[in-house]
């Protein structure tokens, strides 16, 4: 049995979190609760039925064990292509357990993303849920790797058979807190994503300085999280926060949308919600028509992109409940500037979370003075070592331990960060990244467009989404049918949500000198 930590000095800045030198993240997450006593308590509720932390603790051995059996040893990595249920966590953390390094990534890609994620993450094995068999199988087609495969539930019946004659019994893997653990996938504006290698110790982080911390969770919270565990954001809010505190989570493999956030809110009564900006304002739009029972939640938080005002405001005049709103990034792993219950200023950020150093600084590497804009660099203990074979893109985003965010920020003068856009081309739509760059690749695919470029615009509710202007071959080809037929080969061949809300046909695209296109030109156009 290995120590379970951890000496905990909150709120220090830096952080000063010390760990044994022997440490494996699976036994505080997992391992602990059972010593602790802890078993009967329900770890995951779904509307199919309730996870305790005892049988969490042995479907987690049982899938480490059927890890080694297929052959992976420590390091290997286990690419996840997996929905929100209880199989999620059993894959993870019998990976980490096993010293196998599981890679989660976005259910909502398309078979070439999947293609290169397995052939840049050289994984040993790939797992999918069986819904995205249509996107998998084809990526694993074309892949020059040839991993293991299996799918997670029942239509894999050797896998079950499998996973029902293991061990429940799995010594975890001695490993050090800066020994590699985890891996997520970033994207940029150009090139491919990049994969961010974050260590044991990183979970540990953001949940003692985000989770216990800035939002006081205990173990008698009850996690609801829209945003899913693929992303950095959810897989804290709904899995390593609530196991680290002894807490219980709701989870649901279905797209979040108003009704099922509110379903699942009344049936399971969570205290905290996890959601992201353009959720809140879907869910502004049906609470106003028709109310519903949100007062089990003592708080909700939200991330990915910036919270407007306006719905912070609307939301606390409905619900009577504040939104907190954080920024997080991959590289960080979680919430690194972050509103607090007891302060908070709409429209902003909030102020930096314990253990992390924030910087604003001009392009010669000044800092800023209060209430200039500047580049937006982090310092913190949950940072990633490095992404994944890339030492070129290491480089130009993480030195000296500080980690450049690509994001424009400024310090009011109460002290409060406040966003002011990317500093790249970079879009933010639901809280999910979009790269202009591949919305236009595809745009040019087309064979009646010549050229295209894509920007960001706000919306209604003041979000960011995306918007084309295309050089058609032929300008008589505009119309109606044709920026339909756009829309829809945008959606047939990228994640859906990537398809540009609005399209203008336009007779030419404002350059340099170059041949550079202007983006700054269009997004200043009404
Ligand atoms: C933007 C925000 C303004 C910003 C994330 C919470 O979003 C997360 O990670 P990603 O790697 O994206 C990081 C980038 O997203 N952003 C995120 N939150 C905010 N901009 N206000 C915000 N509140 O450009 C940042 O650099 O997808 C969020 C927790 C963990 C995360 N990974």
């Amino acid at each position: 049995m290995q120590d379970h930590v951890v000496v905990v000095d909150h709120t220090p800045t830096p952080s000063t979190i010390a760990f044994a030198p022997i440490f494996n993240v699976a036994v505080p997450f997992i391992d602990r609760h059972l010593s602790e006593g802890g078993s009967e308590k329900a770890a995951i509720r779904t509307v199919a039925g309730d996870v305790t932390y005892g049988e969490l603790a042995e479907q987690v051995n049982r899938c480490g064990n059927v890890l080694r059996e297929m052959g992976l040893v420590p390091g290997d990595r286990l690419l996840m292509i997996v929905k929100d249920c209880p199989e999620f966590f059993y894959l993870f953390w019998g990976a980490i357990k096993a010293g196998v390094v599981p890679v989660p990534v976005n259910t909502l890609l398309r078979a070439p993303d999947y293609q290169y994620m397995i052939d840049d993450s050289a994984c040993a094995a790939v797992v999918y849920s069986p819904e995205y068999a249509a996107e998998a199988a084809p990526a694993l087609a074309s892949a020059a790797r040839r991993p293991q495969v299996f799918a997670t539930s029942g239509d894999d019946a050797a896998l079950q058979a499998r996973l029902a004659r293991a061990s429940t019994a799995l010594d975890a893997v001695a490993a050090t807190p800066d020994d590699d653990c985890f891996w997520l996938y970033s994207s940029g504006s150009t090139g491919r994503p990049k994969g961010a290698v974050h260590r044991h110790r990183d979970i540990v982080v953001t949940c003692v300085h985000y989770a216990v911390d800035t939002l006081g969770m205990g173990e008698g919270d009850i996690c609801f999280s829209a945003a899913k565990l693929f992303f950095a954001y959810g897989l804290g809010n709904a899995m390593t926060f609530p196991l680290w505190v002894g807490a219980t989570v709701v989870l649901s493999d279905q797209r979040p949308s108003p009704e099922m956030t509110f379903d699942l809110i009344e049936r399971f009564k969570p205290t905290l919600y996890f959601g992201v900006p353009t959720l809140y304002a879907a869910q502004l739009r049906a609470l106003e028509q028709t109310p519903r029972d949100v007062s089990s939640l003592r708080l909700c938080v939200s991330a990915g992109e910036a919270l407007p005002p306006d719905i912070f405001r609307r939301w606390q005049a409905l619900t009577n409940l504040v939104i907190l709103d954080g920024i997080g990034s991959t590289e960080l792993l979680h919430i690194f500037i972050s509103n607090r219950p007891e302060d908070y200023k709409p429209g902003s950020s909030g102020r930096t979370v314990p253990g992390y150093e924030v910087q604003i600084v001009d392009e010669n590497d000044v800092p800023a003075t209060p209430g200039e804009v500047g580049r937006l660099l982090v310092k913190g203990e949950s940072a990633a070592r490095c992404y994944w074979n890339n030492p070129a893109k290491t480089a130009a985003t993480m030195r000296d331990e500080w980690v450049n965010t690509g994001d424009t920020y400024l310090q009011d003068h109460e002290g409060y960060y406040v966003y002011c856009g990317r500093s790249d081309d970079m879009l933010k739509v639901g809280g999910i990244w979009c790269s202009p760059v591949e919305i236009e690749s595809r745009l040019v695919e087309h064979p009646k467009v010549l050229e295209a470029t894509v920007v960001g615009r706000a919306d209604d509710d003041d979000l960011i989404k995306p918007e084309a202007y295309i050089v058609l071959r032929d300008a008589g080809d505009a119309s109606d049918a044709m920026a339909n037929e756009l829309s829809t080969h945008c959606q047939d061949g990228l994640a859906r949500y990537k398809y540009p809300r609005w399209i203008h046909f336009v007779d030419d695209l404002p350059k340099t000198a170059t041949g550079k296109i202007q983006r700054f030109q269009l997004r200043k156009r009404d």
